[in-house]
């Protein structure tokens, strides 16, 4: 099984791939979990990739892409992999795609998380990490805006998409992501 999680920052993405995981034993990749453990680290990588993240932009297609094929080298991913919080631009998705027909295989669907910008102020706020200040916030939501959500129609053309409305209980919102991903692999 091989799905692509998509949506706002702080959407839920990495509180449903936590379930998703228990369920159907994939590897999660989480690219802002790999780029975190970079800063903590404090490697070449995360010493540039903090103020960018600080700020609330994307870390360089470039960069991301090349963690991405590092990490689909690895053996873990043989019995599937959720993408968390990647791709994130039409540049990513494309290299994705291309990574992916290399390796012969292809996703088999992408599940978006469908949460309001209010909502999501709310959440992040009550959350309190390092970049989760109102400034940054709304930089983040401008930035999912203008270069994340034009995934969700790439996807949709390939027929790959299952729309989530993900407000709610998180039991009841995996409840709807584990029926998208059982029709997926129908
Ligand atoms: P990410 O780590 O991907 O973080 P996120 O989008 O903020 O979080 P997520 O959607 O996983 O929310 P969560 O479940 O935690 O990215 C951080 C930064 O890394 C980016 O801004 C960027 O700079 C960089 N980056 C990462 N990937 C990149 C890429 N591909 N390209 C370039 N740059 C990249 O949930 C948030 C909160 O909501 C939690 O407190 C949770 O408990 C709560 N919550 C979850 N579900 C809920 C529900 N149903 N109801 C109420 N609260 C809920």
């Amino acid at each position: 099984m091989r799905i692509v999680l998509l949506g706002a920052p702080g959407s839920g993405k990495g509180t449903q791939a936590e379930k998703i995981i228990d369920r159907y034993n994939v590897a999660h990749i989480s690219t802002g979990d790999m780029l975190r453990a970079e800063v903590a680290a404090g490697t070449e990588l995360g010493q540039k990739a903090k103020s960018i993240m600080d700020a609330g932009q994307l870390v360089s297609d470039e960069i991301v892409l090349g963690m991405i094929e590092n990490r689909l080298g690895r053996d873990d991913v043989k019995n599937g992999f959720i993408l968390d919080g990647f791709p994130r631009t039409l540049e990513q998705a494309k290299g994705l795609q291309a990574l992916l027909e290399k390796l012969g295989q292809p996703l088999d669907g992408v599940v978006f998380l469908d949460v309001d910008a209010e909502e999501i102020m709310q959440r992040l706020l009550a959350r309190g990490r390092g970049d989760d200040n109102e400034e940054t916030i709304r930089k983040r939501l401008d930035v999912f805006a203008e270069q994340t959500a034009p995934l969700v129609a790439f996807y949709k053309e390939q027929g790959k998409l299952a729309h989530i409305h993900g407000v709610g209980d998180v039991d009841e919102i995996f409840a709807k992501i584990s029926a998208a991903i059982d029709d997926f692999s129908a």
